[in-house]
């Protein structure tokens, strides 16, 4: 039995309000559909059935290196953050499962358990933390943690990925994302080649552990903290990574860590071709890894990426079978209202990708006809895919308007009653 945050009757209450025009809606899109050979009901069908993982420090304020500025009613514990995180599961229906961070999450695994259980809400992949120093830690990871030079720090970098394995076994988890902050800030400081050398024999220890019906997930970054090199820092390392490791292991794409302007829907097309593909971090960016809410700079990018997983759904590439997690910083807005609109807009990317004529798109490339393949996206790209979304949460009982119902519920009003003010002088994320 799950005892869900917001009030069954209140959502239901909400939805009467939207649910005549809704109907209205959607079948003028199914009909719009149909003209098109599309059967808007399949297409309802696949969306209520994608999920998209909440990150349990999503829920929380964010902050920059400068500042934070606490919201009210930040939830003060893990277990406060999976509440908040029922709230947007409830709401969407697209967010069954949390993705937790150890130690940031740190609290006996059955009790999480249990509590995820009481809310419906199960785990998704573990993320170790070896780019900050813990209470009471022996080793610091000043200079690097899997691929430091002193042994004694990596075996520590190695324990510590192990043990998010153990506390993931308990709640039910699959994989374990491991990104490093491991690099140099100066020419000279660091070698190349050794660096790498020492990362893959601590991952090939972490890798050992991993249960057999689990993968592991590593995750590039350009750049930060590390400003001169990043030992993992692009999708042609995570690739080489993946490889030297073993079958369970596959290389993550975080949107937010590229250049600007990296053609990021290409290196997912590699990596799916290469069967390499761990899944997602979805977050926008206009500058580095601003961490923004998705496709709330960029939604073209979002759907583009999209474009090519429906494709590899659509032409079923082998060992395609990504996992998808968002990963955003919330510092101005409302957490929950954030997570709720990103996990609305990755399943509004999902949607309008399932919407390209794919046999137009491939006659169309292979006559050569640049204009009509770029036609082929944008029609499906400018599609109002709305009402479809609205329908999908309808159905799995959602609400129709998930923000609109969140502010009418007083959530934040009365969570705000029982969590006092953790106050606003650190940033505490990445
Ligand atoms: C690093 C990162 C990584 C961390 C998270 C907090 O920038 O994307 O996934 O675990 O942020
Ligand atoms: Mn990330
Ligand atoms: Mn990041």
């Amino acid at each position: 039995m799950s005892a869900l945050p917001i009030s069954a009757e209140l959502v239901t209450e909400q939805n009467g309000i939207e649910a005549a025009a809704l109907a209205n809606d959607y079948s003028h899109l199914g009909e719009q559909l149909d003209r098109r050979g599309i059967d808007i009901d399949a297409i309802t069908r696949k969306v209520a059935a994608f999920h998209v993982a909440i990150p349990s420090w999503g829920v929380g304020t964010g902050g920059t290196r400068f500042a934070r500025f606490a919201g009210p009613g930040e939830p003060r514990g893990i277990f406060e953050k999976l509440d908040d995180c029922a709230v947007i599961q409830q709401l969407t229906r697209a967010t069954p499962t949390v993705s937790l961070h150890n130690p940031w999450d740190k609290a006996d695994p059955k009790e999480l358990k249990a509590k995820g259980d009481a809310l419906g809400l199960g785990f998704d992949a573990m993320n170790s933390n070896t780019f900050s120093d813990a209470k009471d830690q022996k080793h610091s990871y000043k200079f690097g943690s899997l691929s430091h030079t002193d042994a004694a720090v990596r075996q520590q970098a190695i324990e510590h990925n192990i043990e998010t394995i153990e506390i993931g076994k308990v709640l039910g988890s699959k994989a374990l994302t491991v990104w490093i902050g491991d690099g140099s800030n100066f020419p000279g400081q660091s070698n190349f080649t050794r660096a790498f050398e020492r990362y893959l024999d601590s991952m090939k220890a972490v890798y050992a552990a991993l249960p057999d019906d689990w993968r592991i997930f590593s995750e590039h970054k350009l750049y930060e903290p590390a400003f001169y090199s990043t030992v993992v820092q692009d999708w042609g390392t995570n690739y080489l990574i993946a490889q030297e490791l073993g079958p369970k292991a596959f290389a993550l794409v975080d949107l937010g860590h590229h250049a600007p302007n990296v053609n990021i829907e290409m290196i997912v097309a590699r990596l799916i071709q290469f069967e390499k593909l761990a899944g997602f971090h979805f977050n926008d960016s206009k500058y580095g890894d601003d961490d923004l809410d998705s496709g709330s700079i960029n939604p073209f990018q979002l759907f583009l990426v999209f474009n090519e997983l429906v494709d590899a759904e659509h032409r079923k590439a082998p060992s395609f079978n990504p996992a998808y997690m968002i990963d955003q910083s919330h510092n101005v807005t409302d957490p929950i209202e954030s997570l709720m609109a990103s996990a609305i807009e990755i399943l509004r990317a999902y949607t309008q990708a399932l919407l390209v004529d794919r046999k137009a798109l491939e006659s169309y490339q292979d006559s050569n006809d640049a204009l009509m393949a770029n036609q082929t996206l944008k029609r499906a790209f400018t599609t109002d895919v709305g009402p479809i979304l609205a329908k999908a949460r309808l159905v799995k009982g959602g609400a129709i308007d998930p923000i609109g119902t969140y502010r009418a519920s007083g959530y934040r009003q009365r969570v705000t009653a029982e969590r006092p003010s953790s106050g606003g002088s650190s940033s505490g994320i990445v």
